[in-house]
């Protein structure tokens, strides 16, 4: 299992990759079959490639995969020292052929982007990287730490904000009921916080508030690299785990729509082409499909 780049930024230049994007699926390929994508933004080093290698196993395995002796597969590579680990924009090589309960069935894409908020890095890099994909998205995790980069976001589906290490669930309980609460609090409270919502909301067509709790006290970043399976992790932080990768395969994905109309792999991939030399700065280069 891997990952491909579809988007970096190297040497001054945008790179797209339009063959990275997957053409395979895991079981018998059917074209028809709409396409939904869920990415994740946020600060750099704040768990988004933890939270992804977790959303692609559950989406390959469902309930198996927080079973105690299930194996954690660092797919998306995890943040090993202080520099930003993942760069542009890394894609699951294939898409995975998901169907939840009364829903029809989807390719699911997982992707995984650059963390923002890195003092080294170039605003208006970050800006385009992330522009892209969450173009390409359905559905959109984001750690919120700071403001989201609405820039360029047009026609955006479903958002779900994802609150890391929250620690006041005496008064906000964790998951879903306990992030609606908090939402719905700060909206009647700090101007900042009920600017960015009302923000998002024009944006997105919902906007969901998640509350994720620490890992546990005893675990350190280090050890939790090191994880190697499900039951290493604390069981309060691996039951809103996987209630969390429950509520976005189950209740959040859905197709991602352009238009109106439901996406297909091959319809991605011409939209993807079309944003890119519409939108992402003229030093792009444009790596061809072979
Ligand atoms: N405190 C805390 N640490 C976490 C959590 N999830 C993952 N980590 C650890 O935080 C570190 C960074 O995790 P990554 O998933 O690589 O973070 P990232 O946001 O992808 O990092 P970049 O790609 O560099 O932007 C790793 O050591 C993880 O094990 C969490 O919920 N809380
Ligand atoms: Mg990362």
């Amino acid at each position: 299992m891997s990952t491909k780049k579809i988007l970096n930024f190297q040497n001054g230049k945008f790179v797209y990759n339009a063959a990275n994007l997957p053409t395979v699926v895991e079981g018998d390929l059917d074209f028809e079959i709409p396409l939904g994508i869920c990415s994740i933004f946020g600060e750099y080093g704040s768990g988004k490639s933890f939270i992804q290698n977790l959303l692609l196993s559950y989406l390959q395995h469902k309930e198996k995969s927080f079973e105690d002796d299930k194996r954690i597969e660092n797919v998306f590579e995890l943040k090993e020292n202080v520099d930003p680990q993942t760069t542009g924009i890394d894609v699951y090589e294939k898409y995975i052929r998901y169907e939840a309960e009364e829903k029809p069935k989807l390719y699911v894409g997982v992707w995984d982007t650059e963390g923002s908020l890195d003092p080294n890095q170039d605003k208006e890099k970050v800006t385009a990287i992330l522009g892209m994909a969450a173009y390409g998205s359905s559905v959109a995790i984001y750690n919120i730490k700071e403001k989201f980069h609405l820039h360029n976001m047009q026609d955006m589906q479903d958002l779900v904000i994802l609150i890391r290490d929250w620690s006041d669930n005496e008064q906000f309980a964790y998951g879903i009921e306990g992030g609606e609460m908090y939402r719905q609090h700060v909206m009647s409270k700090g101007e900042a916080t009920k600017e960015f919502f009302e923000e998002v909301e024009k944006v997105f067509r919902s906007v969901r508030v998640f509350l994720m709790p620490r890992p546990n006290d005893h675990v350190t970043k280090k050890s939790l690299n090191q994880s190697r399976k499900m039951a290493d992790l604390g069981d309060e932080f691996r039951a809103q785990l996987k209630s969390f990768c429950q509520l976005v395969a189950n209740e959040v994905l859905e197709p991602r729509t352009i238009g109106g109309q439901s996406l297909t792999i091959n319809d991605l991939h011409f939209h993807m082409e079309q944003y890119q030399r519409e939108y992402t700065p003229s030093s792009v280069t444009n790596v061809k499909k072979t």
